[in-house]
């Protein structure tokens, strides 16, 4: 029983404290650790306006928690995210019909990206600041929205009901204060480490289960887009290639044909692994009780 506990402690010690993230647009003290994906292209789309500075996430407690730095302009221009969490998906992207979405089918992902899930995140004043959310299911045309999240503002916390597409809330924070990351002189390249200093920007968690999610890794893809999805920046994550152009439509891209990955990798963190092998003890000791 000593050993077993030494063991348990081990593993206690060696996962990293996962203590309850606040959902606020900030990264700072969450645990999200380093980039996943970093930004290697000068905005489009105006500094400090529209910019995807870095990708962040991790998989804990039955969510995902996923962060984008950087901020999306107030104008009702779109930050599209694709989620890649289960076998299956689009290789060719076909919407579910939501918000014009149509006007980005055939937009070609990368072959290891096949995602069941999009997700339109956009800002701006219609009469009074808001903030939307739509979360299509790919495979079944269901669509989750929730308008207002932070009621008349632009930024904030709050929470997606859930609806036709999802079981569970969706806990949402926005910060667009950035004035640091990436600039606007594109095309052209960002100094070293400036977008890794961002530590605002887009934070979701979302239950594994709205996603399809079976195990494994999850990937993700977010391009930011004009309001009608017809005419998308460089600001894309897992990045273009330095001295990117706008992509403009997306129904005409193939991410697959652009060197590298157009989307980045959140792998199941060691505290997993160690609650599961926690697990794993605790049932070993229930049956030397028993
Ligand atoms: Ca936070
Ligand atoms: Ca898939
Ligand atoms: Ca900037
Ligand atoms: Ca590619």
């Amino acid at each position: 029983m000593k050993k077993v506990l030494s063991l348990a402690i081990i593993c206690l010690m060696a996962a990293p404290v996962s203590a309850a993230v606040v959902v606020d647009g900030s990264l700072v003290g969450d645990g999200y650790g380093t980039a996943l994906a970093v930004q290697e292209n000068e905005t489009s789309f105006g500094d400090n306006k529209s910019e995807l500075n870095a990708g962040y996430g991790f998989i804990d407690g039955g969510k995902l928690n996923l962060f984008i730095s950087g901020q999306v302009e107030s104008n009702f221009n779109k930050l599209e995210i694709w989620i890649d969490a289960a076998a299956g998906g689009q290789s060719v992207f076909a919407s579910a019909g939501n918000d014009g979405a149509g006007a980005m089918d055939g937009l070609v992902f990368d072959a290891a990206f096949t995602p069941e899930t999009h997700i339109i995140v956009r800002n701006g004043n219609a009469g009074a600041d808001k903030f939307d959310l739509d979360f299509a299911n790919l495979l079944t045309n269901a669509v989750t929205s929730q308008f207002s999240i932070f009621g008349a503002s632009l930024t904030g916390s709050g929470t997606v009901a859930a609806g036709p597409a999802t079981a569970s809330p969706i806990e949402v924070g926005y910060d667009n204060s950035n004035v640091l990351g990436v600039g606007g002189a594109f095309p052209g390249t960002p100094a070293a480490g400036v977008a890794e200093a961002v530590t605002t920007g887009l934070e979701l968690v979302i239950d594994l289960a709205d996603l399809g999610y079976a195990g494994g890794d999850i990937r993700v893809s977010a391009v930011v887009n004009s309001g009608d999805h017809s005419f998308a920046s460089n600001q894309v994550l897992g990045s273009l290639p330095t001295s990117a152009d706008h992509l403009a439509g997306l129904s005409g891209v193939d991410f697959s044909a652009i060197d590298g990955d157009q989307f980045f990798t959140i792998v199941p963190e060691p505290a997993s692994l160690a609650l599961a092998g926690l697990a794993v003890i605790g049932m070993c000791c229930t049956r030397r009780r028993s």
